[in-house]
């Protein structure tokens, strides 16, 4: 039996070490450790509620637009007011856009080198200038480093890169591969304006307020937008889905790896002014087959391994957040979410087979298609390429979408709805984030934030045993793992990005008097 730590796990969001036990070349053992403690809870204790809407969105920089809104639903349902129409729309106009970002660097920026040889970049020998120069860097780099081939390992943001005989051999494919990579980066700058069209900057929004959305939509915003948008539909239905299928046709195996059937999705996207129709569905399914309604009273944190002394098994809205960073026998900084007493996947592939199973239409004629031209069945889909599958597939409904919303918006109309702070009251937000089922909730005493607490995706997936020793999603996604090499577990990184974990978002600030490192300024 070999241990085997990935201690970080890199090209992710945030802090994450996974601890595997591997025995006869495969996971018999996994343990998810969130090793930084996040405290937002506890900064907004005795605050104005509406501070809640910014001060949320610094949890991360990857997903702010995500707890901007759910904190101002959260605001919403504790002051009892709704969005107008405009306010809806625009709301999911900033989301969508923002999941746009986020898909796309998931997959390019943290995953694609895990299937791509960017070695291959050394033979190139054709006239793309973009390619020409990366090559010539890597030369550089290599040059620097004594000459070793090896050194491309420690080239910037191709780092790590895992030793063997593990990569796409086709350098053709790899070299557009290794071009699209390049072309992401813009493709994500035009969404993230997106977002600042309506959003007002980004990554922090200003315009996510309760009651809806500050700007007022514009022709001319709206023309911009639509500009942006073209260029951003494009590369998603011409590059990235097809890059994915790519991948998947080259990895088939990887549709046998990473699976997990626990799935939780409170909805995304209000598609009218009832709030309760998603253009994917809200629901629950445990193993699988049959889907059931959300009922978020079910909803638990537990903490017996997690590096909390206070209340175990606690519904968010009577949560507790008191570090114990030497709590024996804990071993994260992540509490364990769960739903019915249940682990549950959330995220894309969790959306999507609630959707499937829900009959929604949509989501299935995409989903038939793939399965077809990748002649898998829908089991296929519960696995490590599902969930890159399955972002794909979403990102290209979300550009349809977003044409409809646009063409929905009352232009020059106020998407604001205006409120008064309530002396006393309690409110729940849910939003489905990139990365999965996102929920605030608030007690409000005195106009005062009494208690907050924020039930995160990363938090859902990555988190540890719960109070019945039962393992977390990751975790058990991880166990059957084939390891060729216990020196380069690349199989078991594979796993672990595609869940898309952001540990920025699941825990945060280095707690109590610790420097991890200080200045001076003279
Ligand atoms: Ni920091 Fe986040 C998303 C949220 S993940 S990225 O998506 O909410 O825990
Ligand atoms: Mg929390």
């Amino acid at each position: 039996m070999a241990k085997v730590y990935i201690d970080p796990i890199t090209r992710i969001e945030g802090h994450l070490s996974i601890e595997l036990e591997v025995q006869n070349g495969r996971v018999i053992e996994a343990w998810s450790k969130g090793d930084m403690f996040r405290g937002f809870e506890k900064i907004l204790k005795g605050r104005n509620p509406v501070d809640a809407n910014q001060i949320t969105q610094r949890i991360c920089g990857v997903c702010p637009v995500e707890h901007g809104l759910a904190s101002s639903k959260c605001l919403d349902s504790a002051f009892g007011i709704r969005p107008n129409k405009n306010g809806r729309l625009l709301r999911n106009i900033l989301l969508a856009s923002n999941y746009l970002q986020s898909h796309i660097i998931h997959f390019y920026h943290l995953c694609a080198l895990d299937y791509v040889d960017i070695a291959s970049i050394l033979e190139y020998n054709g006239s793309d200038d973009k390619l020409l120069s990366v090559r010539d860097w890597v030369k550089q780099e290599i040059k620097l480093k004594g000459g070793r081939n090896d050194a491309i390992t420690a080239a910037g943001p191709f780092l790590p890169r895992y030793e063997g005989d593990f990569y796409i051999k086709d350098k053709n494919l790899n070299w557009a591969a290794i071009r699209h990579y390049l072309q992401a980066f813009d493709i994500r700058m035009k969404a993230h304006r997106m977002v600042a069209i309506f959003g007002g900057r980004v990554p922090h929004v200003i315009g996510l307020v309760p009651g809806g959305v500050t700007e007022v939509p514009t022709s001319a915003k709206i023309r911009e937008f639509k500009k942006a948008l073209k260029e951003v539909e494009k590369f998603v239905n011409e590059v990235y889905v097809q890059d994915v299928l790519a991948v998947a046709q080259a990895y088939r195996t990887y549709f046998n790896v990473g699976k997990f059937a626990n799935f939780l999705s409170y909805g995304l996207f209000e598609d009218d002014d009832s709030l309760t129709n998603f253009v994917m569905n809200r629901g629950s399914t445990i193993g699988g087959r049959t889907v059931e309604a959300l009922n978020t009273q079910l909803i638990r944190e537990q903490v017996r391994y997690s590096r909390y002394s206070s209340g175990s098994n606690l519904h968010p809205l009577r949560g507790e957040t008191e570090p114990n960073p030497v709590k024996g026998g804990a071993y994260t900084w992540l509490k364990a979410p769960r739903y019915k007493d249940e682990p549950m996947e959330v995220g894309p592939l969790a959306r999507v087979v609630v959707s499937y199973l829900s009959g929604n239409q949509t989501v299935k004629s995409e989903v038939d298609a793939v399965l077809k031209q990748l002649n898998v069945g829908i089991d296929a889909v519960f696995s490590a390429l599902g969930r890159h599958a399955c972002r794909a597939i979403e990102s290209k409904i979300i550009c349809r979408k977003l044409h409809e919303w646009l063409d929905q918006l009352e232009v020059d109309r106020s998407p604001r709805n205006s409120y008064e702070i309530p002396d006393s009251s309690e409110g729940e937000g849910l939003v489905e984030a990139p990365r999965g089922a996102l929920g605030h909730w608030i007690v409000i005493r005195n106009k005062k934030i009494e208690n907050y607490q924020a039930v995160v995706p990363t938090t859902w997936f990555c988190g540890p045993r719960d109070d019945r020793g039962v393992r977390g999603p990751v975790e058990q996604a991880l166990i059957g793992t084939p390891i060729s090499d216990v020196n380069n577990p690349i199989e078991a990184a594979r796993v672990v990005r595609s869940f898309d974990p952001c540990i920025a978002c699941a825990v945060h600030v280095v707690e109590g008097d610790r420097r991890i490192s200080s200045m001076k300024i003279v």
